[in-house]
């Protein structure tokens, strides 16, 4: 028996992943600068994209632009990223969104810089009619076009901190895009490695003794 649990537990250790780590992150306040969408409930924008991540609201909160007002930029401030890295995947803008009329398209967007700071936005999508998961990848820190380090991300770097985040409608010939959730994801390896074959041998040591 205890050979077997051995046996089960250096297969354990040779499968674990790489330590792939997320964190996601809601927006907490409207951007000063871009602040261009309107708040179905009048409020705050930021208070109707803020679901809880995997249990939008669909129609009951969101944020809308007409056709006729795009493009416009909805920017977002949020509780920096707090995370212990050896690589860094991405950064990616997550929308849950819909457009009510035709050729409406959505881009993701990040702003940049300790000062001035900068705007980079994805390549646009094309929304559908019913709400729908889009999702814009930034692979590098576009201001440096170099992999992300830590603290660009955690928002503490001196010349490339990502600050904001945004949507970008553009695009619609009728009705209105709508936005019912929004937030910020990285994707990171943590560091120190994953799951170590002393870590899981540990507690079987004793099994059959
Ligand atoms: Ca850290
Ligand atoms: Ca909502």
């Amino acid at each position: 028996m205890r050979r077997l649990l051995l046996t089960v537990g250096v297969l354990l250790a040779l499968a674990a992943p790489a330590a792939a780590q997320v964190q996601q992150r809601l927006p907490t306040s409207d951007s000063a600068t871009y602040n261009e969408w309107n708040a179905s409930g009048g409020g705050s924008k930021f208070a109707d994209v803020d679901d809880t991540i995997g249990a939008d609201d669909a129609d009951s909160t969101y944020i809308s632009k007409v056709f006729g007002s795009l493009p416009a930029v909805q920017a977002f401030g949020f509780t920096a990223f707090s995370i212990t890295s050896s690589a860094i995947t991405n950064v990616q803008v997550v929308a849950i969104a819909r457009q009510t009329g035709a050729d409406g398209q959505l881009r993701g967007g990040l702003r940049i810089g300790a000062g001035p700071v900068n705007d980079y936005q994805s390549s646009a999508q094309a929304l559908s009619g019913s709400y729908t998961t889009y999702t814009f990848t930034f692979a590098t820190n576009p201001q440096t076009t170099s992999a992300w380090t830590e603290a660009e991300v955690e928002g503490t770097d001196g010349t490339n901190p990502l600050v904001e985040f945004y949507v970008r409608g553009q695009s619609a010939s009728s009705g209105e895009l709508r936005i019912t959730n929004a937030y910020l994801v990285v994707n990171y390896t943590a560091a120190g490695g994953g799951v170590s074959p002393t870590s899981v041998m540990l507690p079987l040591t004793g099994v059959g003794q």
